[in-house]
């Protein structure tokens, strides 16, 4: 037998995108454990390629959490990064990818690490495609850099020029 939600699902009519790809979901706030204040995590869902959110300095993890304006059931997290020298770019290296649920605290999906910027996973030169199997809805989506290997100085440095969440709003939620 197939669940309601699942079945609501699948009878969702198809717009520009399929259900399993999903839609682009509004993020309503971003914040971070660490800010440079020149660079807020505001910058990460600003819909402009020129910005970027930049941490302050501290040991890791670092992470930058995105809050969905409706619970989602999210199918994808695009990362876009920084088109720089490789030093830069290779701060990305290392971040993991989260879904949350309305409590901020319950991790309910894993969507994979950026392990190397010369994988399958890229769409261009800059662009992380991160697939996300969510059975349940998500109200957060946290990026986190809990990896040693681009420390300095026992520091962490993240950059996001700009992070995109697909998904599927319930249509009892749905606006
Ligand atoms: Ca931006």
């Amino acid at each position: 037998m197939i669940p309601l939600l699942l079945l609501l699902f699948l009878i969702e009519p198809l717009d520009t995108a399929t259900p399993s790809e999903g839609q682009l979901l509004s993020i309503s706030i971003a914040t971070a454990r660490t800010v440079n204040g020149n660079y807020p995590p505001e910058f990460a869902i600003d819909g402009d390629l020129n910005t970027f959110y930049h941490t302050g300095e501290a040991a890791s993890p670092q992470w930058l959490k995105l809050q969905l304006e409706d619970p989602a059931w999210v199918s994808r997290v695009v990362i876009v990064n920084r088109l720089e020298n490789i030093n830069i770019m290779q701060r990305l290296l290392g971040t993991q990818v989260y879904l949350y649920d309305a409590d901020g605290t319950t991790q309910i999906a894993n969507c994979g690490k950026i392990s190397t910027i010369a994988s399958l996973m890229y769409i261009s030169s800059q662009t992380y495609n991160m697939p996300c199997d969510s059975s349940q809805l998500a109200s957060y989506v946290k990026l986190e850099d809990s990896e040693m290997e681009v420390s300095i100085d026992d520091q962490i440095i993240m950059n996001i020029l700009e992070v995109e969440v697909y998904g599927t709003v319930p249509l009892s939620t749905g606006k």
